[in-house]
């Protein structure tokens, strides 16, 4: 690196750059040089690395636009190598560069506070706070997380993954600053997905009304995952051209004062009319009408034009939204073309987009072609989703029955509410949703579907440990909190087939249903036999005398697994083998037997120790007074679950074959001596 040193005064400083070193402005901080000062350039030689040189907020800030531009198209090639090999969120993250780093040259963290919502596109944020390296082992056992965390930095100062909660957050914040008269700066950034969310718009309408300083950035792609849906998109569509309107003016204006005389006049009167002209052409009235100064729409790829609006947004006092239009996957044509094919994703070959795995049949993908085969034959099934049309398998329904697909947005509340009225008027609505979405609507859940009895069905897809994408999404309550409302039926398939016949029983009954299943596809222990189904009665896989094993679900499999090996390593003993199917109402008749017989019972299942299947047999131990029983549950502890591959997760926590089968050895085959 060399450094030059010129005498301002022997020519103007913005001729030097203007003429003579034009050229070498590209890669020269000018961030510091002020009329009249020596100057210094360092002189940054061209094709050098920024991205080597950022390991902190402070070093962004220190960068001139032209090596910011530049450091934005190496954050994008760094983030393409790291998803491609380790899976993640891509295309959302390659449409925030620009953002996130203006908002770091901007603010200063973490006295000031970002809140990102879903928290899915902060990688580059993390790159920037000093986890460059780190962000290597993204969504790997204790590598970097996918989403913000608090205990990762301190600059991640709110964690998120579900949707929709930023505002509030930030709001939040921003009354604590005020009562502890502070002075840091708060912002939300949300995109016009998380804006479908209910408790974006709460936020919206009390932040609003407040009159609180905060900034709220709304990071309108266009997009949720699949295209973005409802009234909000259509009015931030109409906010889009905003931009064309603007230049429009500016031409004609242009034009008319051209005229002689009366051009000037002309101008004046059209600039006097010019708010009502907004309103009429400009929806941003509706932002400004609830409380907020709206500033934009602002070219989210233009780190100067968004430095220039953030920085306006800091001397403002009130509460500020600020519209800026990136593109998904900006930067990677593949993930440009296929935004929600690249919103989330595992590794791919980076040359032609692919996936690097083969993708095998999972349970959404069973679950949809089933609805659609249902709904072919029954013109009163309808599907919704909130948001997640190809993730829980609805691409093909969508398609085949538009009429009777509907997208609500990423509002979960709302799909169950709106679902129960629909069954109310004898349509049977099919709602797949993942499991720990669901905790979103479980009021709507208890108060409008189970308490009116209505028939819903209610399928939870990645129900148990999802894996990468960690704490946040893990499906690990949705039996203990289902477990606890009344008229609910709660049911989990042991394999593909059994999911069918479940979502065709769930239909017959005429009740409010919950059928939970994984992520990803069946075990590769296949199990053949299928009795038919009958509501709250269990299926014996396989009798035997010496333990009873109780598995619901994926763990069904597991159960079967452990019990051979159990049979061929310890010959005298018989495993008794019950595929629970029913959480609620539970098969108390076949399980007493059992256990009466045995004496020694196991639960496995794939989800929280707590009110799920492992309570459910402990209650009908204690509510049938079964003596003597020893008892050994397999479930998740009581604890939010890491990131980590689920084989890696279950290792962990002791729920794979070999651990499964290990304990049961030293409880049980040694020891016997767990009592309940
Ligand atoms: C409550 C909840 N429902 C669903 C999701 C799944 N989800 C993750 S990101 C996303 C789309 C978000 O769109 P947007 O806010 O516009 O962000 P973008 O990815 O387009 O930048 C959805 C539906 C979620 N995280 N939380």
């Amino acid at each position: 690196m060399k450094i030059l040193i010129f005498q301002g005064r022997q020519l103007p400083w913005h001729h030097q750059l203007s003429n003579n070193y034009l050229k070498l402005s590209s890669y020269v901080n000018i961030a510091k040089i002020q009329k009249h000062d020596i100057i210094y350039f360092k002189i940054m030689k061209l094709g050098d690395n920024m991205l080597e040189k950022v390991n902190s907020p402070e070093d962004v800030k220190k960068l001139n636009i032209e090596e910011k531009k530049q450091l934005a198209e190496e954050i994008r090639k760094f983030i393409l190598d790291i998803v491609s090999e380790n899976g993640g969120h891509l295309a959302s993250n390659l449409g925030v560069v620009e953002l996130t780093i203006a908002l770091h040259s901007t603010y200063n963290l973490p006295t000031d506070k970002i809140v990102w919502d879903v928290g899915h596109q902060t990688y580059v944020h993390k790159i920037i706070t000093g986890r460059k390296e780190e962000l290597k082992t993204l969504r790997k056992l204790n590598g970097i997380a996918g989403f913000p965390k608090t205990k990762e930095s301190e600059i991640d100062c709110f964690n998120t993954g579900h949707s929709s909660t930023s505002i509030s957050a930030a709001l939040g914040m921003a009354r604590a600053r005020d009562i502890k008269k502070e002075d840091n700066h708060v912002v939300a950034v949300i995109g016009d997905g998380a804006l479908t969310g209910g408790m974006a718009l709460e936020a919206l309408n009390d932040a609003g009304c407040s009159q609180t300083r905060m900034t709220v950035i709304l990071n309108d792609n266009e997009m949720s995952i699949s295209k973005n849906i409802g009234g909000i998109n259509m009015l931030l569509s109409k906010l889009r051209t905003k931009k064309t309107y603007n230049k429009s003016s500016d031409a004609v204006k242009k034009i008319i004062l051209k005229v002689p005389c009366i051009g000037k006049p002309i101008v004046r009167m059209v600039q006097k009319v010019k708010k009502s002209i907004k309103q009429l052409f400009i929806p941003k009235m509706f932002f400004e009408d609830i409380g907020f100064r709206y500033l934009g729409p602002v070219d989210g790829h233009d780190v100067g034009e968004l430095e220039r609006m953030l920085k306006i947004s800091k001397d403002l006092t009130g509460p500020v939204l600020i519209h800026v239009l990136t593109k998904k996957g900006k930067g990677y044509e593949i993930a440009e073309q296929n935004p929600d094919k690249f919103h989330a994703t595992s590794p791919f070959d980076k040359e032609t987009g692919k996936g690097k795995k083969e993708k095998k049949k999972d349970y959404s993908k069973v679950f949809g072609e089933k609805l659609v085969e249902l709904a072919q034959k029954n013109d009163k099934i309808v599907a919704i989703t909130a948001s997640m049309k190809d993730g829980t398998g609805l691409a093909e329904f969508a398609q085949k029955f538009p009429d009777r697909f509907f997208d609500i947005g990423i509002a979960e509340q709302h799909a169950i509410t709106m679902a129960a009225g629909m069954a109310k008027e004898g349509v049977i609505p099919v709602v797949p949703i993942y499991s720990s979405f669901y905790q979103r609507a479980y009021d709507q859940v208890i108060h409008d579907v189970a308490l009116q009895n209505l028939p819903v069905v209610m399928c939870v897809d990645r129900a148990g440990i999802v894996g990468a994408d960690g704490e946040t999404h893990q499906g690990m309550l949705d039996m203990a909190f289902f477990r606890l409302v009344p008229n609910l039926t709660i049911m989990a398939p042991k394999n593909f087939k059994e999911l069918e016949e479940m979502i065709e029983f769930a239909i017959q009954i005429k009740k409010p249903v919950v059928i939970r299943y994984p992520r990803g596809g069946e075990s590769e222990y296949k199990i053949e036999k299928q009795e038919k189904l009958n509501l709250g009665k269990a299926e014996i896989l396989k009798e035997g005398d010496t333990i009873s094993i109780i598995a619901i679900g994926k763990m069904v499999a597991r159960a079967m697994q452990v019990a051979t090996r159990i049979e061929n390593e310890n010959p005298d003993s018989t495993v008794e083998v019950i595929n629970s199917r029913f959480l609620k109402p539970i098969d108390k008749e076949t399980i007493k037997k059992s256990i009466e017989k045995t004496k020694k019972v196991i639960t496995i299942e794939d989800g929280t120790i707590i009110n799920g299947l492992a309570t459910a047999i402990q209650e009908i131990i204690k509510e049938e007074n079964l003596q003597d029983v020893q008892i050994k549950n397999f479930a998740y502890p009581d604890k939010y679950i890491e990131h980590g591959s689920p084989e890696e997760l279950e290792t962990i926590y002791k729920m794979d074959e070999n651990s499964i089968y290990q304990e049961i050895k030293e409880h049980f085959i040694k020891r016997c001596e767990l009592k309940l």
